[in-house]
């Protein structure tokens, strides 16, 4: 059977939604680093659909900071993918925003050429939270491996950051600053966050360099939402059904998406706009609802879910005493820790969102949600857990998804299953010495300041969490009722 190429599309299916714009002759605009899942059925696809109704020469470079699989993917199908939307009314898109795909280890010449190159006025990234190599406060972490390299080999940088100081530098040499970098990671502040990091990193090398960027480029904060899960045989062959050829890397999610972007920008950009993307002046208020109400459940779900041996999110809120946990967890405590909203009815967004979860067509796994829990937790259910001790409110079930995460660390080391995390490393040892004892594990993992900073010393946050971890020790399937109820102290 062929495969997907720009010369077959003409003969696909005539449900199949295609590029309307010239493919061959449309150039790079963009240049976007860690082309996962997420950025090609996200950004990639408001893109692709601005060229189709407005043009521009907005194709994207993707920058693949380590893994080669999705360049030699894609380099057999013309960069070409499918976007599979599940929903009631499922459809399928063809997308061409992809120029091309470099990785970083094997084209550093070529990335540095699309990085610097004056037509290329977007600089976008999902690297995922560690990608920003932050510390607990939010701060260019020094003690980080990869920036360390950085430091010492400016010219041959291996984390984002590092790539992207070094593409400013030689803009600045050439006084090339009509570009602007945007962060589209679950990060709260990402925007002025990766701006820090820069800034930081760059006055290191040269003060003037960093002047020049404080200056003249923008980094706007983001809130970028859309239901992404893994790519996998079962979404390849019912790709194959839907275009009648083999595509090797399609991407499915669901049919809501939205992007909201800060209106700041260092020089021209697509019509996104035109195309479903909101701009405004306040994106803090939009990103701190859906990290706390999507993302903070999200995780909560997974965790929990993973205890009792489920699999997708689709069956954990399928579960009633599950579905009223979070509902309870959300209107006690989550929504009220995002404060007042004159714009947004956060009540209402909740139950958006649970709704978006009662998807049967999507087959989201609680294990890839799960992956990073040191790096997704402190935004996601440490934030809103601090704020509501500030402001007196409660925050016992924001603790739940905590203890599930300690037991769940046990979990995967009793049944030998792989960690998926920058410190999986330092948690496992800690597993491993309190193979036993689930409250000592959570003891020990409780005293890590590198995620949990103030919290680590808070008596109250402790022993909350540990007295959830006893209750959570013993939960499955069928004594979920009576231990979720437990929870409620
Ligand atoms: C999820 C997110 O994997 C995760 O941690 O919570 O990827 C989530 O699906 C997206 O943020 C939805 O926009």
């Amino acid at each position: 059977m062929s495969g997907l190429a720009r010369q077959i599309l003409p003969s696909l299916p005539k449900e199949v939604r295609l590029p309307e714009y010239n493919l061959e002759t449309t150039t790079r605009g963009i240049v976007h680093l860690g082309p996962g899942a997420f950025h090609r059925a996200h950004q990639a696809v408001y893109t692709d659909l601005a060229m189709s109704a407005y043009g521009g020469n907005w194709k994207i470079d993707g920058v693949s900071l380590r893994s080669k699989e999705l360049r030699d993917q894609l380099e057999t199908q013309d960069n070409l993918y499918s976007l599979m939307v599940l929903d009631d009314a499922p459809y399928v898109q063809i997308v061409g925003a992809f120029n091309q795909i470099f990785v970083l280890g094997e084209q550093r010449q070529q990335v540095m050429e699309a990085m610097t190159d004056p037509n290329t006025h977007i600089i976008s990234l999902t690297v995922t939270e560690k990608g920003y190599c932050l510390n607990t406060k939010g701060e260019l972490d020094w003690q980080n491996t990869d920036i360390k390299h950085d430091l010492a080999a400016p010219d041959e940088p291996v984390s984002a950051i590092g790539l992207l100081v070094a593409a400013l530098n030689i803009r600045f040499k050439h006084e090339n600053a009509q570009v602007t970098i945007i962060s589209c990671d679950n990060v709260s502040g990402n925007g002025d966050k990766l701006a820090k990091a820069v800034l930081t990193f760059a006055a290191e090398l040269s003060p003037r360099l960093a002047q020049w960027i404080e200056e003249h480029i923008c980094f706007p904060n983001t809130m970028v939402d859309s239901i992404t899960p893994a790519t996998n045989d079962e979404l390849r062959l019912k790709t194959q059904q839907e275009i009648g050829v083999e595509d090797a890397w399609p991407i499915q999610r669901e049919s809501f998406s939205q992007w909201v972007i800060e209106n700041k920008f260092s020089g021209p950009r697509p019509a996104w706009d035109k195309v479903g993307v909101t701009f405004t002046d306040d994106v803090h208020k939009y990103e701190k609802a859906k990290l706390r109400v999507l993302n903070g459940t999200h995780s909560t779900l997974a965790y929990l879910g993973s205890l009792c041996a489920l699999e997708t999110v689709y069956s954990a809120i399928s579960l009633e005493p599950i579905e009223q946990f979070i509902k309870k967890l959300l209107g006690q405590e989550i929504v009220p820790s995002i404060g007042q909203s004159d714009s947004m009815d956060l009540e209402q967004y909740a139950e958006d969102i649970i709704h978006r979860y009662h998807n049967e067509h999507i087959r989201h796994l609680l294990a890839q949600i799960a992956w990073d829990g040191s790096q997704k937790l402190p935004f996601r259910i440490l934030n809103p857990i601090r704020d509501n001790m500030q402001n007196q409110r409660s925050f016992e079930l924001l603790c739940v998804p905590v203890a599930a995460w300690c037991l769940f660390v046990g979990k995967r080391y009793l049944a030998q299953q792989e960690l998926v995390d920058p410190l999986a490393n330092t948690l496992l040892e800690l597993a491993e010495k309190h193979a036993e004892d689930p409250l000592q594990l959570a003891d020990a993992i409780l005293d890590l300041t590198i995620i949990f900073d103030d919290l680590a010393t808070n008596e109250e946050f402790r022993r909350i969490v540990k007295r959830h971890v006893s209750t959570l020790s013993t939960i499955n399937q069928q004594n979920l009722t009576e231990t979720l109820s437990r929870l409620e102290g």
